[in-house]
């Protein structure tokens, strides 16, 4: 059927192939990348040369026509850059030979904003999706000179306001719904007002063959006894109806299956068993291990030279369970046949300007090694771009991905139903090759808004009901539909938190968002008993580093009272609200610098209640995700990292929570528990000792044990009524200290009994030795002759400490990590504070 298929023009692809610098894409089609710009604005005379990909807030930022948008409160001042409308245009040449081809097409993808398109003055399209990519056919338009390419932006602002005026009622959420872009760079209660365009993706002319394979990925369907039955999940573009052959290789393995296709657009799947598979498993219960999946596609009559493709395949089952039982309804995550409790941290984009992370991978190697196994990709963000989840696949981060919709009501017309299938389709099938994305989510607090936040108030019963079908259109009908379709057995909730905290079922059915601390103003001490099936989001602001903040405001301005210092507070009450926590437990702050300490500190102690409550209470819960793991601009934020990556406090504590085995002292009254919970899936041998001691660390009371530590499991190992030794020494002031090893790793928790701001603590002195070099760094040790707690590494000079923020006991030796590329580090040049030198401030 093919046989008319000019097969002497194919021959001569690989010739192409050495004369065109930029002749391939990133699956492997011939393409061309168009890498000269200009750039103007629409009323301007002149054309500036620019480079792409980047947002206009860059190349004018390049261009020195504004300052950084992230200095002081620029970003108020820039309100201009989206008012106008942003033209860029690339002139090109074609070789004549690339004429030959049957097909060229224009690929255009990240186009974050709205804007029309031109081909040598022809109008190709209008983008009006940042989450799309767009393939306009466009031989005919194409000469061998002189191609101009053309993008003309619209003002966001001006398409989200004149959109949502002509909807027939109200949305909650306002004027962002209307458009398809990041709904945070609409401003967020963490991040700035930066929403004008940018273009976030090369932007290729590929010249497509008379058959193309548009994806492939190998999905698991089922696993059982020792057998994993797999799909080969293939979607074809081709001119012209035929068949062909598929060899597959997974590894050593190999497969062949004889395939035919109609003209177009096709979807196939193919079966086969691989027997003794090598599981994809998540860091903690495994290792991630990934197949080289390649294809080879034969077709006697078409194809000169196959077409290979490849792609890192895992074999994996992911299933959310959400079952009724004795308590409500479960929530958690069955990976391999095997429940998972999943540990973890909500993600945003991580720069408001360019979204993406510059280099994911070494970053989600740092996520590992906190002992996290899963990110929940929010949803007022962006789907990330490949490398972000090539990444989670190697290192074993399971992606809890939601569709880009947060905190709002949609419009549920065909026209905006239609884009948002077209972006649900090119997603689902782009992400679902890789094993670590476990389930999707239809968007952000959407239901419990609605529900919940008083948004039906003054609505008429006519619009409530239009907008409520219209919700349960797009997120009970045609994303889950298509995720059914295209996803690789992936499961599907319509929204999370399945009920929010104003329901009482919070506690018992499915996920939750405890925003009870923090937006309400509840004790972190609550935590403890508002346990859910499943935390996917509960979080405490606190400060970024000083060398964060320095590099963003003047030195003057590095002060408590400075609005522009304060204007990288994004929520309302958030400066009020770490203040009167503040007041609740900690020494008051008296300076910029301590106020970063303690709001750090206070961050890292609320939020490890919570995180420990949670694991104590496995398999009643079973995940805790905390808001928020990055940031996206230096800003005052729930942030376990700021935005240049340097760990807050929160993070330091959380990598220390998260550790496999955590072991626990619980206090109800004179009644104390030693448990441990374990996350391994072997049993293990392990030792637990509990000390207390006074601030100069003479013991009292000793108590130890050595046995053999259940997987999977959370174990109460002593109970111990202590009222006589508490009122033998009542007159002493004593301090916990739980130490515990397994695997040869020694670990341990230190417990001071009173609120930070009552604890009469001695003054330390550290002692810092042993100075070493490292592969990334230095270490050394650290030892304090009475208890310290909190012992701070102060970041500066692109130094980093791992751990930091430590408690220490007396006489104890820590080993401390340097993160540096200085060649040689003193014990002068490390600044060490604790909680000591905050509460006795001047
Ligand atoms: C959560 C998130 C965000 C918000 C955060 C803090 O519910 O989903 O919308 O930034 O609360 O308020």
């Amino acid at each position: 059927m093919l046989s008319k298929f000019p097969r002497n023009l194919l021959l001569l692809i690989p010739m192409l192939s050495q004369f065109f610098f930029n002749s391939f894409n990133a699956v492997g089609q011939l393409a061309i990348q168009l890498d000269q710009w200009e750039y103007k604005e629409s009323t301007d005379q002149i054309w500036k040369k620019c480079s792409l990909p980047q947002s206009i807030y860059s190349i004018l930022m390049n261009e020195g026509k504004i300052l950084n948008p992230y200095w002081m409160d620029q970003e108020t001042k820039l309100t201009w850059v989206d008012d106008k409308s942003w033209w860029f245009r690339s002139t090109f040449e074609i070789d004549s030979t690339w004429f030959s081809f049957p097909q060229a097409e224009l690929v255009l993808g990240g186009l974050d904003g709205y804007a029309d398109i031109f081909l040598n003055q022809v109008k190709i399209l209008s983008a009006d999706n940042s989450f799309r990519e767009w393939r306009i056919p466009c031989k005919d338009l194409l000469k061998e000179n002189g191609n101009l390419l053309e993008i003309r932006f619209s003002s966001t602002s001006l398409i989200a306001e004149t959109k949502y005026r002509m909807l027939p009622h109200l949305l909650p959420g306002g004027e962002r719904v209307m458009v398809r872009k990041p709904q945070f760079s609409f401003g967020w209660d963490f991040a700035p007002k930066l929403q004008a365009c940018a273009i976030r993706k090369k932007i290729f002319l590929e010249f497509p063959g008379l058959f193309e394979v548009s994806s492939f990925g190998v999905f698991t369907k089922k696993l059982e006894n020792e057998v994993a039955t797999l799909e080969l999940d293939l979607k074809t573009k081709s001119i012209l109806s035929g068949d062909g052959k598929i060899h597959l290789t997974m590894d050593k393995d190999s497969f062949s299956f004889d395939f035919n296709y109609p003209s177009g657009l096709h979807q196939q799947r193919f079966e086969f068993d691989i027997v003794n598979p090598k599981l994809w498993w998540p860091s903690g219960s495994g290792e991630p291990y990934l197949y080289d999946a390649k294809i080879s596609i034969t077709n006697a009559d078409s194809l000169v030279q196959p077409i290979i493709r490849t792609v890192k395949a895992g074999i994996r089952t992911i299933e959310l369970i959400q079952e009724p039982d004795d308590y409500g309804r479960s929530f958690y995550f069955k990976v391999n046949g095997l429940p998972i409790f999943a540990k973890g941290a909500n993600y945003i984009p991580a720069d408001a300007v360019e979204l993406y992370h510059p280099n994911p991978d070494p970053w989600i190697k740092s996520l590992k090694e906190s002992h996290f196994n899963m990110i929940r990709i929010w949803g007022g963000g962006t789907y990330e771009q490949d490398a972000f989840y090539s990444s989670c696949d190697r290192h074993g981060i399971m992606v809890w991905q939601d569709f880009m919709f947060a905190c709002a009501m949609y419009p549920g017309d065909p026209e905006f139903l239609q884009n948002v299938a077209a972006e649900t389709y090119e997603q689902v099938t782009r992400l679902s090759s890789h094993p670590c994305i476990a389930l999707w989510c239809g968007n952000n607090e959407n239901n419990e808004g609605w529900h919940r936040w008083g948004w039906q108030i003054g609505m008429s019963k006519k619009n409530k009901d239009r907008i409520w079908s219209d919700y349960q259109k797009l997120f009970n009908n045609i994303l889950p539909e298509l995720v059914k379709l295209h996803g690789n057995y992936h499961s599907y909730i319509e929204s999370s938190p399945l009920y929010g905290r104003g329901d009482p079922k919070f506690k018992s059915d499915g996920d939750a968002h405890d925003w009870g601390i923090w937006h309400d103003g509840l004790p972190f001490e609550d935590f403890e008993h508002r346990v859910p099936r499943f935390m996917s989001e509960a979080g405490f602001q606190s400060f970024p580093d000083l060398s964060t903040l320095r590099k963003y405001l003047p030195e003057h301005e590095l002060k408590l009272e400075s609005e522009f210092l304060l204007s990288h507070q994004k929520h309302p009450k958030g400066q009020q609200t770490i203040q009167t926590y503040l007041a609740r437990d900690y020494p008051k702050p008296t300076d910029l610098e301590s106020f970063i300490y303690l709001s750090q500190l206070m961050q890292a102690e609320g939020m490890g209640k919570a995180i420990l409550a949670h694991r104590k209470s496995k398999p009643y819960c079973m995940g805790t995700l905390y808001w928020q793991l990055n940031d996206c601009w230096p800003g005052i934020s729930w942030s376990g990292m700021d935005y240049f990556g340097n760990w807050k406090a929160l993070h330091h504590k959380v990598s220390h929570l998260f550790q496999p085995i955590l072991c626990h002292l619980t206090i109800e009254d004179d009644l104390w528990k030693i448990g441990y919970t374990s996350d391994l899936i072997y049993e293990d041998s392990l030792f637990i000792q509990l000390s207390l001691r006074d601030f100069n660390g003479n013991e009292y009371f000793n108590w130890k044990t050595k046995l053999l530590a259940g997987y999977e499991q959370t174990q109460t190992v002593q109970s111990m009524q202590m009222a006589d030794f508490l009122d033998q020494y009542r007159s002493i002031k004593w301090v916990g200290v739980l130490e515990w090893e397994y695997s040869g790793k020694k670990e341990q928790s230190i417990f001071f009994p009173q609120k930070c701001k009552d604890l009469e603590l001695l003054k330390p002195n550290f002692n810092l030795t042993n100075f070493k070099k490292t592969s990334s760094g230095y270490k050394f040790l650290i030892q304090s002759d009475k208890f310290a707690k909190a012992v701070y590494f102060r970041e500066q000079n692109g130094l980093r400490f791992f751990p930091n923020f430590i408690d220490l006991a007396p006489g104890e030796s820590r080993e401390i990590q340097i993160q540096t590329n200085q060649s040689a580090i003193g014990s002068d040049q490390i600044i060490v504070k604790s909680l000591y030198d905050y509460q006795n401030q001047p």
